[in-house]
């Protein structure tokens, strides 16, 4: 150690037991030129996964876990509970007979469902079922509580803002006390009376949330086939459309945006970053996505994320279909979110 580093460390030392610290030793880290994001790029297999999945419904029950869920945790950030920085993803199961008692949160929840045809979720009074592909959200402090009616075991992936409120130190929950809130409307009537391309007149809408809780596959699915028949590809996104709230055109939440893209057979996207990282679900078709200088092979229901403004390009076998969910809403109503459509490969 030369002098004068001998001598800041000895300074610097001074200053840690009255909570202070030199900012000059860290701010470029702080402030970097672009994200230095700490996450890996990485893949869960859905068919090397599901056993041991299944394994946890030997293990307890969904009552007894309150939730049974094997949380994806980034590899670079084990024992944190989330996929990216700003949230969390897991996959949740639920075997024929079982609930999920009812509880709410300020956590804002979405469920991207993989398997089973009988399972439900209720949301504030009503139920909706789950089938492979729906797209489901379980807004901020609106109880919920799932059960499954069917003979197959349910299986579906979580995303959650976890991590973000966790950062803001604004996590409140509670449960409801019993095994499922009333139900007080029939199943499908918020689709009907807010996804219809009409709203109830006098509806004023009271929180920044979708009021449709389930969007379903197959709707989405036709919106996709119908519109492919312009042949107007994005070249870095296929044909991508997102979730909206239909009340606002926003967001069906504001802390997670979500999307389903289209890319025909033999697509190759050109390389693309953004600066939400995105955790993707594979619905339909298989290819591979090179993240940064890795590349990943899928095939349905695998998962797989992409860190915050890394390279990411795409390639199908057939046609594929991809859902994918990310803080973008956040960073957008903060000023933050920026995309970079150019491909420079170059940092
Ligand atoms: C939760 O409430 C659910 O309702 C799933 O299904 C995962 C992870 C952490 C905290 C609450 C659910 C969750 C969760």
């Amino acid at each position: 150690m030369d002098q004068t580093t001998a001598e800041r460390q000895a300074y610097y030392d001074k200053l840690r037991p009255n909570n202070l610290a030199p900012l000059w030793e860290v701010l470029h880290d702080l402030v970097a030129p672009t994200p230095n994001s700490s996450l890996q790029p990485a893949i869960w297999n859905y068919d090397a996964v599901r056993p041991t999945l299944m394994e946890s419904g030997a293990l307890i029950t969904a009552k007894e876990a309150e939730r049974r869920v094997l949380i994806l945790e980034n590899p670079a950030l084990p024992g944190e509970s989330r996929i990216t920085t700003s949230l969390y993803a897991g996959l949740q199961l639920v075997l024929p007979g079982e609930v999920a008692p009812a509880h709410r949160h300020s956590q804002s929840a979405l469920r991207f469902i993989l398997e089973g045809s009988k399972g439900y979720t209720a949301v504030d009074g009503e139920r909706t079922y789950m089938r492979r592909g729906d797209f489901i959200i379980t807004p901020t402090w609106t109880w919920h509580d799932h059960g499954n009616e069917g003979d197959d075991p349910v299986v579906w992936l979580d995303g959650l803002d976890i991590p973000l409120v966790q950062s803001l130190d604004t996590s409140f929950a509670e449960r409801y006390g019993a095994d499922a809130h009333p139900v007080s409307r029939p199943p499908g009537d918020a689709l009907a009376r807010y996804g219809s391309g009409m709203l109830p007149e006098g509806y004023q809408s009271v929180r920044p949330v979708s009021p449709v809780f389930n969007y379903p596959y197959g709707r989405t699915r036709d919106a996709l086939e119908t519109m492919r028949r312009s042949e107007e590809w994005d070249p870095h996104h296929g044909l991508k459309m997102r979730y909206v709230n239909p009340v606002t055109g926003g967001p069906a939440m504001p802390t997670i945006g979500t999307a389903m893209q289209l890319l025909p057979k033999g697509f190759e996207t050109a390389p693309y970053r953004s600066s939400d990282a995105v955790v993707y679900c594979v619905v339909e078709g298989g290819g591979r996505t090179r993240i940064g200088e890795q590349v990943f092979d899928w095939s349905p229901s695998d998962i797989f994320v992409v860190p915050s403004w890394t390279h990411v390009s795409h390639e199908t076998d057939g046609d594929a279909v991809l859902f994918s969910f990310s803080d973008r809403p956040v960073q957008e109503a903060l000023g933050l979110w920026r995309e970079d459509r150019q491909g420079n490969l170059e940092p």
